[in-house]
Parts: structure tokens; C-alpha cells; sequence
């Protein structure tokens, strides 16, 4: 097309280029997928507050070719468009849970009365194996302070043959303003929260619904169906599980995704945005040294069919399109 510009999107900035010449080599366009080029980043969790998106990731720092979860920090990133994003300084680290002494893991952070709270598995100094705290802040970017001055949720309070069944929280509030968290690897746990939402309220119990539930649970709701998507065998599939009540039964209706390139963990976040839904999670695609210790943020569309089931969800590296 004669004077037509080329345009790819690239971490959101919009790049022109001439048309080409007859036999010139098409440019690749920068692919949307990862969406976070600079720093390999993983267990993403988003929170819509006020026409923003807040996309919480843990960040990989171990060296290529290490082998292990090397995570001290937890980074932060803000968009209006679900295509250009801004980078936070980093709002939490375990140095923040000061009877914490390491690991970095999976979290999710909910906003209640104003104040947002970030639940988070890292590694307990005192009580072998991981645990569960949780910081809060009064802006979604921090700073975040330890809200209890001890863990939430330790390794002795749940019966489980491995140390590392108490990881990956996530909390949601339902409509009658109960808060409830999950959590979990092997087993899914889950527990309702006071409405300090810094403390249990009640007994801890089990989801025995979901078939291969290895970890990562995510709950979100949408017209009237609880949705309960967690990480499936391993290497790790993502698949899901409806309900009417947060408390159950969960009803196990499939697979959400296959195994994401080049990442043995799959780990999704599910967000509604400006009318279009949101499948957040990561793979180890990252040129040089993505893998399953090195990962990185994706996103793709989620689509439901009519009776609320959700859809195989198609992994791109073209990504999403602008949000408007
Ligand atoms: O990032 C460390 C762990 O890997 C997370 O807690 C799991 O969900 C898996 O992604």
C-alpha cells in the first residue's frame, strides 16, 4: 500500500515506520506478549481500582542457569489500557514481615473501606515451611506495612504432608461484605476473614472438588456465578470450578489453558476491564533466559459462552488490544 505506515504496538508506544519496498524484509512487529520486557516477572495478581488496572507480580531475579526461585521482592505496575504500563518502585518485600525470612511468592491485594490489603506466601523464619501474611497501605502503589506484626496463616495450622501447602492467597469480598480467603498448594484451602480482614473468622476447611488442584487458586465473581480457576497437574494447565455461594460446592467445569510455553507453573489472574475480560498469567518466554524460574507476565482475552462457562483461553504473543 503505497505511503501506508507501519504501526506496532510496543509496551504501548505506537512505532510508525514507511511501507515497504517490493522484496524488502517484512518487520516483526514487537509482540504484546510478554508484557514486561525488562525484568522477568511471575504469580501476577491485578486489582481494578477507579478506571486503573494494579498488576502485582512477584519478580524472578535468580541468575541464568539457576534452577530455583530466587524471589525477594514484589513489583508493581499501573495501566490505563491494558497495553502501556507504568512501573511502581516496588511497594512490598519480605523484609517488610519481619518473622519472615524469605521467598517472595505468589499474593493478591484487595481494596476494603478504602485501605488495600495484600496477602502474600513467603517463607516463615520460626515455623518451618511457608506462610501466609498481610501488609496494608492506603494507596494501591504503598507503601505497604505489615498489618499484623505475625503471619496469618502458618504451615502448623493446616495438616499436609509437604511445608509449602500454605501459599498463594486469594481473597475475595462478596456482595453481603464477607471476606474469604483461599489459599493453598496440593489441598485449597479456605477461610472467612473478620472484617479488619487481617485476621481469621472461623475454621479453616477444604474445596475437595477439584480434580489435580496443585495450586494458585484465583476466585472471582461474575453475574451471580463464583468462579474458582486454579493451577491443574504439573506442569501446571489452568482449569476451574462454579459456584452460586463462595463457600461452595464447587462444581469442576474444565480446563482454562495448556501448559504455558516454556514454564512448568501457570499462574492466572481474571479481571473485568472497561467491558472486556481479562486472563492474566505468565509463561517462560522471555528471550534470553525465560523458563520456569525466569517467567513473565501475559495477557490474553477470556471469553464466557452464554450459560457463564468460560472458554478455552487461546495464549498469544500478540497480546491484547488497547482498552477503551
Ligand atoms: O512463584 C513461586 C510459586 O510458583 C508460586 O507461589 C506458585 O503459584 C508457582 O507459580
Amino acid at each position: 500500500m503505497k505511503n501506508s505506515l507501519f504501526h506496532a504496538v510496543c509496551g504501548g508506544l505506537l512505532l510508525t515506520a514507511p511501507a515497504l519496498a517490493l522484496g524488502q524484509a517484512a518487520p516483526v512487529p514487537v509482540a504484546g506478549n510478554p508484557i514486561i520486557k525488562d525484568k522477568y516477572t511471575a504469580d501476577p495478581a491485578a486489582l481494578v481500582h477507579k478506571g486503573t488496572v494494579y498488576l502485582y507480580a512477584g519478580h524472578d531475579e535468580a541468575p541464568a542457569p539457576e534452577q530455583r526461585y530466587v524471589m525477594n521482592e514484589w513489583l508493581c505496575y499501573s495501566s490505563q489500557d491494558m497495553v502501556t504500563w507504568q512501573e511502581h518502585p516496588s511497594p512490598l518485600n519480605v523484609k517488610a514481615f519481619a518473622w519472615a525470612k524469605a521467598d517472595a511468592w505468589a499474593s493478591q491485594v484487595v481494596e476494603r473501606n478504602g485501605k488495600f490489603y495484600w496477602y502474600a506466601a513467603v517463607e516463615h523464619g520460626s515455623i518451618p515451611g511457608k506462610s501466609i501474611g498481610v501488609a496494608v497501605a492506603d494507596s494501591p502503589t504503598g507503601p505497604f506495612k505489615d498489618a499484623r506484626g505475625s503471619a496469618l496463616i502458618t504451615n502448623n495450622m493446616t495438616e499436609s504432608k509437604i511445608s509449602w501447602d500454605d501459599i498463594d492467597p486469594t481473597v475475595i469480598v462478596d456482595d453481603k461484605g464477607q471476606a474469604y480467603l483461599y489459599w493453598g498448594n496440593t489441598n485449597c484451602y479456605w477461610a472467612k476473614l473478620k472484617p479488619n480482614m487481617t485476621e481469621l473468622d472461623g475454621p479453616i476447611n477444604k474445596v475437595t472438588t477439584l480434580p489435580n488442584f496443585t495450586e494458585a487458586p484465583w476466585v472471582h465473581k461474575r453475574n451471580g456465578w463464583y468462579y474458582l480457576s486454579y493451577a491443574y497437574q504439573f506442569p501446571e494447565k489452568l482449569a476451574y470450578a462454579m459456584s452460586r455461594s463462595p463457600e461452595g460446592p464447587w462444581e469442576f467445569k474444565g480446563l482454562l489453558n495448556e501448559v504455558a510455553g516454556n514454564s512448568n507453573t501457570n499462574h492466572q489472574a481474571i479481571i473485568e476491564f472497561k467491558g472486556k475480560s481479562y486472563f492474566i498469567y505468565h509463561n517462560g518466554s522471555l528471550p534470553t533466559d525465560g523458563g520456569s524460574f525466569r517467567r513473565s507476565v501475559c495477557i490474553d482475552y477470556l471469553t464466557y459462552n452464554q450459560d457463564g462457562t468460560i472458554k478455552r483461553v487461546q495464549m498469544t504473543t500478540e497480546g491484547v488490544q488497547k482498552a477503551k
